[in-house]
């Protein structure tokens, strides 16, 4: 693959996937993408000017996709709405970029015949209970509870279904919670890592009991590039890291790694919906591909991120203030 579309190729999991092509593969890279809040600049800046190329466009919009896929070997498909709080305020753009951009990058590679892989969440799945040994598999039946996880759901059918009908050349991935450089502040780890640097508070949702299944950017990346390059056309597999740790352990682990008391912390308004628990099995990436994440201890990860976010305040600053005033207006 000579030229790869990375569309929000400039948000959180795109640039970290962008840097890990650039590192492992000799293609050129177009990234596609609106720059829309969540994105970033500056996340690609450093990366050479020959190798990666940023086109701004919108993937809902078929005249800024056409061009772009018209000439590509392969379509990695990021972009989206991310963020199941905001979709909870208006779902409006989520049902338009993740359900009918995932519509328009579909029809323009099927009229041009290009390789595609569709980057989704393990939160279609819905929730699991808390103390279940059950994990979702590539068999769990799709159970969204958000506008966010309802829209990615939508996606995926979308994409099943192209793949079926119209034989699209496409694979899917459904992965767990990622963290990570360049994660947006409203997310739960920079969030309360930016609160403590911040000289503020940890907010905890509730009790803090729900899990998730934690594992770094880097590995989500070298997870998609090993779907891209081996996995087996029409095939969906899970990405997990088994990092599963309820969300007060994550809050004390940051507070103890910054050297502040691990009960510092504000329990907030939950969540509307609040999903439990999330977990991957990800025997058939392992088995079938041969996968294996590099970041296996998350509290070095973490560490590492902590250390990133402290040299990292320029990026992260400007948009603090903004994200801080709208959870507080949500009593979070
Ligand atoms: P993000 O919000 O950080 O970045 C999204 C990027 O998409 C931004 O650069 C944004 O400008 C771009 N974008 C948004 N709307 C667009 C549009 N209409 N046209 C073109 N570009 C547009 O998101 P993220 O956390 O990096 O997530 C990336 C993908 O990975 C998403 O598809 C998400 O569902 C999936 N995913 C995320 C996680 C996670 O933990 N963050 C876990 C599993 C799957
Ligand atoms: O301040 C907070 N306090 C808190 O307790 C925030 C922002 C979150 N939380 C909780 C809610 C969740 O249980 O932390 C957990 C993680 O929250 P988010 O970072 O918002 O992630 P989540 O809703 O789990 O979804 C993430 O993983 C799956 C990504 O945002 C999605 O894009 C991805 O599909």
């Amino acid at each position: 693959m000579k030229r790869i579309v990375v569309t929000g190729g400039a948000g959180f999991i795109g640039a970290n996937f962008v840097h890990h092509l650039v590192a492992h593969t000799d293609a050129k890279v177009v990234v596609l993408d609106k720059l829309t809040y969540a994105a970033s600049r500056e996340a690609l800046a450093e990366l050479p000017a020959g190798r990666v190329q940023l086109v701004v466009g919108d993937v809902a919009e078929a005249a800024d996709v056409e061009p772009a896929v018209a000439d590509a070997d392969a379509v990695v498909h990021f972009a989206a709405e991310s963020h199941n709080d905001n979709s909870l305020d208006d779902p409006t753009p989520f049902v338009r970029t993740n359900l009918v951009g995932t519509f328009t990058l579909l029809e323009a590679v099927r009229r041009h015949g290009v390789r595609f892989h569709h980057v989704s969440t393990d939160e279609v799945y819905g929730d699991l209970e808390l103390h279940d040994p059950i994990r979702f598999t590539e068999e769990s039946p799709y159970l969204p509870s958000s506008p966010y996880s309802a829209s990615k759901a939508g996606s995926d059918h979308l994409v099943r279904a192209w793949v079926r009908s119209f034989g699209v050349a496409a694979t899917l991935s459904n992965c767990s919670n990622n963290y990570g450089p360049w994660q947006h502040v409203e997310k739960f780890i920079p969030r309360q890592i930016t609160n403590v640097l911040d000289g503020g508070r940890p907010k905890l949702y509730g009790a803090g009991m729900n899990v998730r299944d934690w594992i770094h950017a880097s590995d989500h990346s070298s997870a998609v590039l090993k779907v891209l390059q081996e996995g087996r056309i029409g095939e969906t597999y899970l990405i997990g890291a088994d990092g599963e740790r309820n969300n007060l352990e994550v809050v004390r682990t940051i507070l103890r790694l910054l050297g502040r008391p691990e009960d510092d912390f504000d329990h907030v308004t939950d969540r509307a919906g609040h999903d439990l628990r999330y977990a991957i099995d990800a025997t058939k990436l392992r088995t079938e591909l041969g996968w294996r994440p590099t970041f296996a201890d998350f509290e070095a990860g973490l560490a590492e991120t902590i250390t990133w976010y402290r040299d990292h305040e320029t990026w992260w600053r400007p948009a603090k203030a903004a994200t801080e005033s709208a959870y507080s207006r949500r009593g979070q």
